[in-house]
């Protein structure tokens, strides 16, 4: 434990107010009695610095960094003559590019292992989904009859990698995309060709000197994102699926009490499914649970943070402790005997708040190293040399475990891995599976329509607040939630993974609950995996009834806590699919500026969907229903609802009276 820092030079938080997790508030409630930070704490001291919350300074280059002023817009230029709406879209465009190579570098990562495995030179995976292997391949046309898993994949490979490298063309999962919906990505020039391409390309036009238009920016832009949603983003959905099983609904639990006290503890926290699954051989290694019970353990428990904690907990039901904002918070209970990270929403923060209670943090991965975190690389030749390791000091961290423990002891339980092919059955049953009851429902008025509720969780906002309270505001109003990331995380927490949450839906949303035995609200995984959410769009228009694109559909999408680049692709990529999309906590673009138009109106216009923000949960889900009405309108199918509704209420006066 760190002794020189006093309790007094702590910033006190005001706890109720910074998270409504009760876990992680009970956590900083023993940080500030240790005398230890986190972010939380430095949130409250650490005002957001105005300028760049606007975007409305650059440092591209060196005659600045130029700072205009967002109260006057148009009053001042950068010393290369750049406006606001070039200084913006840049900015603006830089974090798509970054957060498109977020994802598509991990899509990339998993496809490297997917060749490895198909080679025969990576023994330690296999293909386990082979039914979606077969699909995935008619798919995209690749031959599938009388062919072995071996051939096909090899094929599947060769055309996959060119969702990356390919430099002309249309990348292979276009062929997903709504005939019109593409069409409108056609007319505008947008269909991305790679993604490599189309981020180096985003690169060079944002450097100084390059694209100073912000239409044309916005263009490359656009193209970037649709290359992370339907490209990387996608490719990493698709290939952990066929490598580790496609997830189907699973009981499972999340929060901190998902610590044992009696047991090694061991996180996982990143983005690679691979760390994890490996780990999760590691810990059921004879050998290993021999080591642990020696050392006084009762076994070892592994258990997920953050979005590769998503995707195990939707494969495999691995207890899931937390999303972003309570990484350095669970490490404060001091059962934590080994954290293991990838890539992506590490905080550095961790270093130290593991350092204070003696917690073994490993970076593992070549892109990520951390100053006083100890290095043990994954590799995936010889996968488990790492996580035997990771484990191995888990053991002996804890049979020197020194400082008292206390672990909150709150769990939820819930259900957890919907998938888009998991929907199809469970709405259709096996032998007609399909979306079309999900779209009769729809028509008919019961469902509403469906939101995408995603994203992290920022200690700017109330932690985990404008999640639960935006999604409860949607399915009161029959709007079916499909979730993804720590906003999944979020909701299972409050408890509204369960099919008995269903009372909390409005009647026609909770009448088809009911009768399929589902939550009100879908988790479908990790962050990459929002493109599940993109597929269910596409398979929606293709069965019929609601429209020819993306576009057309009463569906909308938020991210109310969000913080990260791949956030901001992720909407873009939304956004550009034809669906309107509504961020919360801040906007970085100055409002009243052509840019800002351009992103809140000017794309709906040209075909594609639109941005929204506001921070405020009920205003985001009035924000959200209005535009799933207007949609349900333009159809010719919002009075179907209206009658749907009657019926309700009298059928309700009936069984009251
Ligand atoms: O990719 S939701 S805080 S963990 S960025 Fe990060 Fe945001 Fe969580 Fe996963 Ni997604
Ligand atoms: Fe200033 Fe232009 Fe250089 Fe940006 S690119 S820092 S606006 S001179």
């Amino acid at each position: 434990m760190e002794k020189e820092k006093k309790t007094d030079e702590l910033v006190k938080l005001n706890i109720k107010d910074a998270t409504m997790c009760e876990a992680t508030a009970q956590m900083l409630r023993k940080a500030e009695r240790d005398g230890v930070e986190t972010a939380f704490h430095r949130a409250a001291t650490m005002k957001a610095c105005p300028i760049g919350a606007d975007s409305a300074c650059c440092k591209h280059c060196s005659m600045g960094p130029c700072r205009l002023n967002a109260k006057d817009p148009y009053g001042k230029v950068g010393v290369c003559g750049a406006t606001i709406d070039t200084i913006q879209a840049r900015n603006f465009a830089r974090m798509v590019a970054s957060g498109a190579a977020a994802h598509t570098d991990h899509g990339m990562s998993m496809l490297d292992l997917f060749r490895e495995v198909v080679n025969g030179h990576i023994k330690e995976y296999r293909i386990k989904d082979t039914i979606k292997l077969e699909e995935v391949c008619r798919e995209l046309g690749i031959e599938v009859e009388g062919r072995s898993p071996e051939e096909m994949a090899k094929d599947l490979y060769k055309e996959l990698e060119r969702t990356y490298i390919q430099v002309e063309g249309e990348i292979p999962f276009a062929k997903r995309v709504p005939e019109k919906t593409l069409e409108t990505w056609r007319k505008h020039g947008v269909v991305p060709r790679g993604a490599m391409r189309e981020i180096m390309e985003l690169m060079h036009r944002t450097h100084m000197g390059v694209d100073q238009h912000y239409e044309n920016i916005t263009k490359q832009c656009t193209r970037t994102a649709l290359s992370d949603g339907w490209g990387g983003s996608m490719v990493a959905t698709e290939i952990s699926d066929i490598l580790f099983g496609t997830p189907t609904p699973v009981r499972a639990e999340v929060n901190m009490g998902c610590l044992k006290e009696d047991e090694v503890n061991v996180i996982i926290h990143g983005h690679e499914p691979n760390l994890f699954e490996s780990m999760l051989d590691s810990v059921n290694d004879p050998s290993l649970i021999q080591a642990a019970k020696e050392a006084g353990a009762k076994g070892i428990n592994l258990v997920g943070m953050c979005c590769s904690g998503a995707e195990m907990l939707s494969r495999h039901g691995i207890p899931h402790v937390g999303n972003f904002m309570s990484t350095e918070a669970i490490l404060i209970t001091g059962a934590v005997d080994a954290m293991g990270v990838d890539v992506q929403c590490i905080k550095q923060g961790l270093a130290k708040v593991a350092e204070c209670y003696g917690t073994n943090l490993f970076t593992t991965n070549p892109r990520c190293h951390i100053e006083g975190a100890e290095h043990i690389q994954f590799e995936e030749h010889a996968p488990r040399e790492c996580t035997d390791a990771i484990v191995e000091r888990a053991i002996v961290r804890f049979k020197n475990r020194k400082l008292p423990i206390e672990i909150p002891q709150i769990r939820n339980l819930g259900v957890h891995g919907f998938s888009h092919e998991y929907i199809n059955y469970m709405l259709g049953g096996s032998f007609r599976s399909s979306y079309t009851p999900l779209n009769d429902n729809i028509i008919n008025g019961r469902i509403r329509g469906v939101a995408g509720v995603v994203g992290c969780t920022n200690p700017r906002v109330r932690h985990d607040w404008v999640h639960v309270e935006l999604v409860k505001e949607l399915i009161k109003r029959d709007v079916l939630v499909v979730q993804t990331g720590c906003s999944q995380i979020a909701l299972a927490k409050a408890g509204l993974y369960t099919p008995e949450a269903a009372h909390l839906a409005g009647a026609g949303l909770r009448e088809v609950c009911e009768t399929v035995g589902m939550p009100p609200v879908l988790g479908l995984g990790s962050c990459v995996d929002n493109s599940r959410i993109l597929i269910a769009c596409a398979e929606m228009v293709r069965v019929g009834g609601l429209g020819e694109s993306i576009a057309d559909l009463p569906v909308a999408g938020a991210a109310p806590e969000w913080m990260s680049e791949k956030a901001i692709s992720i909407g873009h990529y939304f956004v550009a699919s034809g669906v309107y999309t509504v961020f919360g906590v801040t906007f970085p673009i100055v409002e009243g500026t052509k840019f800002h138009k351009l992103l809140f109106e000017g794309l709906a216009d040209m075909g594609f969907g639109t941005w929204g923000f506001t921070p405020d949960p009920y205003e985001m889900a009035r924000l959200m229903v209005a535009h799933i009405d207007a949609k349900r309108k333009a159809l010719g199918i919002d009075k179907a609802r209206e009658r749907v509704l009657m019926d309700m209420a009298s059928r309700r006066d009936l069984e009251a009276a």
